[in-house]
């Protein structure tokens, strides 16, 4: 696998994308941890850097420079790259990043009664939270995964329970475990 100066990463990256609330941050940081990946929450990398053109007020929403923050992604995907150390991200969109920074995109999936509870927790507004939950039964980011990836590396797993979250990290850690074994 070759990365943005050709040279072969030793490392997996891993894109753990899906709906606001599916459990995106709390699995990609058990991924980290368990696999030894660093761990880039693009949201809150968009916020620290403010990755904003401007805001919506319509959508109460800020928009984003995506330009702004690629160029600050390329850098560290690099940065790791050069390193030889692997990256888990962790993003609500994914068609936005180039396919070649990514070996494995996790679609995180929730049913809908538990993401309804931990959007209330979160404290979204009715609007915002059926938005979201709407957007979680079309399957939208699953289709937009599908879209943009090779089918081959979008893995749809449910994250309801602990219990789902921690087999979801232990088949990441098998399979990156593969991914070095094939790749050194
Ligand atoms: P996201 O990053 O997708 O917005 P999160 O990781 O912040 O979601 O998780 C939202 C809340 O749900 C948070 O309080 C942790 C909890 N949670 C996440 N995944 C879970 C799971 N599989 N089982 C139980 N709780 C979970």
């Amino acid at each position: 696998m070759s990365d943005v100066d050709g040279t072969e990463r030793k490392r997996p990256n891993i894109l753990v994308t899906g709906t606001p609330g599916v459990g995106k941050t709390a699995t990609a940081s058990l991924i980290a941890e368990t696999v030894g990946l660093r761990h880039v929450n693009v949201g809150e990398l968009i916020a620290q850097h403010k990755c904003y053109e401007g805001y919506d007020d319509a959508l109460d929403t800020h928009v984003l420079d995506e330009d702004k923050l690629l160029d600050l992604m390329e850098g560290i995907f690099q940065e790791c790259a050069d390193e030889g150390m692997g990256i888990v991200a962790d993003y609500h969109s994914c068609e936005l990043f180039p396919e070649r920074w990514f070996d494995l995109i996790l679609v995180l999936r929730a049913k809908t009664d538990v993401l309804f509870d931990r959007l209330t927790e979160r404290g979204y507004g009715e609007k915002k939270r059926s938005e979201n939950l709407e957007a979680e039964i079309m399957q939208v980011v699953l289709d937009e995964a599908k879209e943009s990836y090779d089918v081959e590396i979008v893995h749809e797993v449910t994250s309801n329970t602990v219990e789902e979250m921690e087999s979801n990290v232990e088949r990441c850690r098998l399979w990156a475990e593969q991914w070095i074994a094939n790749n050194s």
